[in-house]
């Protein structure tokens, strides 16, 4: 099958989902072309292509106008590679593009897949023409998905969908090949300089530091840990908040105690070196980091909402609390990494579930199922 993938290339949760699922679909042999501004941060070239549309689009589109500019290549990406479905990941400006494009091709219009990952889900107050528009390019898609039971739940609330319109819950993967665990600590070696830490815990967090992550909530958690024993955290990505992150650990007197690590690439060797993942985000559709750092064998200690008790069992690939409750999350972490029993049984449940439940193979069977189900209905 030809496949033409409309993600985000820059570094979050929606964009490694689709990349992760462009890398999967090329290596079982079906034709994959990513069409937007660049590949997906983590994703190598090797067999994908990208149909390049630059963000900055001259006059008279304009740098408003990415959308137009989008659905204008993915006609003719339609019309050269022989594309036999579109999936968007992310409603706006992906299917936004896609439904573009589909009304210039016609009957020549190949279907429409429309993942949504939560953040384009529209907020309870959200205007009414925003929900209007989002609620028709659902309701006009061949298949919608989500990744989490709980997005499935909101997405049909927020966008009013009614109980014919079917929302299919396909997790996010993980290669639980690439993401295994291991006992090299030497990725740690270059982000803290001369540094013995082989008495201290290793806590890790990797996202795209936005609002929603609530990364200083991970300085304060670091913070009591410290006070109880020798910690260090590392943490992973780029966002917005990372410079308030960064005034924080000077703040809090954790700046030697804190690596910023900045975008990864290659996340494994650095997961495999922790001893225990934070997500302690305000809100999680999934929480795909989190799932990551499971597959290392890495526990995680995060926040109870949305879809993330989907990904980690409380009590038993790690331990959930209210979103914003640092003592309880630290109280975990510190139970967690101070009982060696405690967490090995965790570690292993952990890499247990994620084998079981989120298995690259496993879940591609069930985007092939789909594709070939929009492909040809009936
Ligand atoms: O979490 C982010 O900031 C990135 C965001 C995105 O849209 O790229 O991630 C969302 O999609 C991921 C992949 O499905 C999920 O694992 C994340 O939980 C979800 N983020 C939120 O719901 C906040």
């Amino acid at each position: 099958m030809n496949v033409a993938l409309l993600c985000f290339h820059t570094l979050g949760g929606s964009g490694v989902a689709a990349g992760e699922l462009g890398r999967e679909l090329s290596r079982r042999g079906h034709g994959v072309h990513f069409v937007g501004a660049a590949l997906p941060g983590r994703l190598d070239p090797n067999g994908i292509r990208l149909h390049a549309v630059p963000l900055e689009q001259p006059p008279p589109v304009g740098t408003q106008a990415f959308t137009f500019a989008l659905a204008a290549r993915l006609v003719e990406v339609v019309q050269h590679e022989r594309i036999d479905v579109i999936h968007a990941h992310y409603a706006v400006p992906h299917a936004a593009a896609a439904a573009l494009a589909r009304a210039a091709l016609d009957g020549a219009a190949p279907p429409l897949v429309l993942t949504l990952h939560g953040t384009d889900v529209p907020a309870g107050d959200a205007r009414g023409g925003e929900v209007q528009l989002l609620r028709k390019l659902a309701l006009d898609a061949h298949a919608v998905t989500v990744p989490s039971a709980a997005l499935e739940t909101t997405a049909r609330e927020r966008l009013r969908l009614p109980g014919q319109r079917r929302v299919e819950v396909i997790p996010n993967f993980v290669d639980t090949v690439r993401f295994s665990p291991g006992a090299d600590r030497s990725a740690l070696a270059a982000l803290f300089p001369g540094r013995d830490l082989r008495t201290a815990r290793v806590l890790c967090h990797a996202s795209n530091f936005r609002p929603v992550k609530r990364p200083l909530d991970l300085l304060h958690i670091l913070a009591r840990v410290r006070e109880r024993m020798p910690a260090v955290l590392v943490l992973a990505g780029e966002g917005p908040e990372r410079p308030r992150a960064e005034a924080e650990a000077k703040r809090l007197g954790l700046s030697a105690d804190v690596a910023f690590a900045g975008a990864v690439r290659n996340l494994p060797p650095l997961l495999r070196a922790c001893d225990l993942f934070l997500l302690p985000s305000a809100h999680e559709s999934f929480g795909l980091a989190a799932l990551e750092a499971m597959s290392c064998g890495v526990p995680v200690v995060g926040s109870l909402t949305g879809g993330l008790p989907e990904v980690v069992e409380d009590g038993e690939t790690g331990v959930l609390a209210a979103p914003g409750d640092v003592d309880a999350m630290a109280a975990a972490a510190l139970r967690v990494l101070s009982d060696p029993a405690l967490r090995g049984r965790l570690s292993r449940a952990a890499r247990d579930r994620a084998v079981r439940l989120f298995r690259a193979e496993e879940v591609l069977l069930r985007w092939e199922a789909l594709y070939r189900r929009v492909v040809e209905p009936g």
